[in-house]
């Protein structure tokens, strides 16, 4: 009786400095940020988009000394890729990354960069894109703050079976989406328009035989187990927005939204230059492990390429100018700004 009563005594004074180290000493250790951001990507984890995110949320970490955290999401764990950008604007998810392509008719300027421009790297075409953001303030993203914008590669063909000429490519089903499926269309494809995030499901169903995008996807998304065939077209990209909830953004303190802002271009160049790279890594990685086939077209039929898709440009512009954009002037200006980054 008398030991047990010690026994229980001594367990109880244990469980009381238990407790204290428990709860009291990581509460004072780790100071808690000021401001928690979520942060909604729809691609995988391993996919430029989501690589580009972790670079923003660590930099924004340094920058403000812990002040601003930020949760990331990648995969559709908190946004899916057609959601988003309403779930940005009700405030489900503080920052959100879009594919422009997927809202056909939303962005009547920056769809722009949805065209065969003839951007021949990632850095250029995203820099270009950024500076024509920043120049025209388009009101299209009146609803957001834009804190980075981007785009993918030049696109190609990554298909199940060769396509060596452009009649192969007749009534073949291929991904793509926005105006990159009207390209396909006009190369006589049949285009199946969906986000990357539902690309692995249609090339497995057979839904899709191939896709058009960026070859980084080979190698994050494993296309080249199923696509063993390159078609080298380097035609339109993909443009990207990474955009932020207007109430979030109207209550940061003003050094925050200052490191945000200095981050808008630098951001626009680190991803273009980490995406260039890896579209090698990712082809060299893609011969290795399954033996992929890049194809080039014969010069006649990249000319044929060329002249099949020039009427989009007249369309876009058709639209453009419909919506009170001077489609001249912008382009114009990506002309000038593509000479001048890719010189
Ligand atoms: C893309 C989209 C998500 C993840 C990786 C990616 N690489 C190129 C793209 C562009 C594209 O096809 C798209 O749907 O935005």
């Amino acid at each position: 009786m008398v030991n047990s009563a010690k026994y229980l005594g001594l367990f109880a004074f244990f469980l009381f400095f238990a407790s204290i180290l428990c709860v009291g000493v990581p509460a004072k250790a780790a100071k808690a940020a000021e401001v928690s951001l979520s942060y909604a990507n729809f691609p995988p984890a391993k996919t430029f988009p989501c690589v580009q995110m972790e670079r923003w949320k660590q930099e924004v970490e340094k920058r403000t000394g812990g002040r601003v955290e930020v949760q990331t999401y990648p995969g559709s764990t908190l946004l899916g890729a057609k959601n988003t950008l309403r779930g940005v604007m009700q405030g489900q998810a503080d920052i959100g990354c879009i594919s422009l392509a997927y809202h056909p008719g939303v962005f009547p300027l920056c769809s722009v960069f949805e065209l065969p421009l003839g951007f021949t790297t990632s850095t250029s075409a995203s820099l270009a894109l950024w500076d024509l953001y920043e120049k025209y303030q388009p009101k299209e993203f009146k609803r957001f703050k834009v804190l980075t914008m981007f785009t993918s590669a030049p696109s190609n063909l990554m298909t199940k079976t060769p396509i060596r000429k452009l009649e192969d490519l007749k009534g073949l089903e291929l991904r793509a989406s926005g105006i990159l499926s009207k390209i396909l269309e006009s190369l006589g494809a049949t285009p199946v328009s969906m986000p990357m995030s539902e690309t692995p499901e249609a090339l497995q169903k057979g839904v899709v035989k191939g896709l058009f995008s960026s070859f980084d996807v080979l190698k994050d998304m494993n296309f080249a187990e199923i696509c063993h065939y390159e078609t080298v077209t380097n035609t339109a990209v993909y443009p990207f927005a990474v955009i932020m909830n207007m109430n979030t953004w109207n209550a940061l303190p003003d050094d925050v939204k200052k490191i945000f802002n200095d981050l808008g271009r630098e951001q626009a160049e680190w991803t273009g230059k980490y995406m260039d790279q890896h579209v090698k890594d990712s082809i060299e990685w893609s011969k290795d492990k399954y033996g992929i086939e890049m194809i080039k077209l014969s010069d006649a039929n990249m000319q044929s390429v060329k002249e099949k898709t020039l009427p989009l440009i007249k369309n876009w512009k058709t639209k453009a100018d419909a919506s009170g954009i001077d489609s001249a002037a912008v382009l114009a200006d990506i002309k000038a700004s593509r000479l001048k980054l890719e010189k």
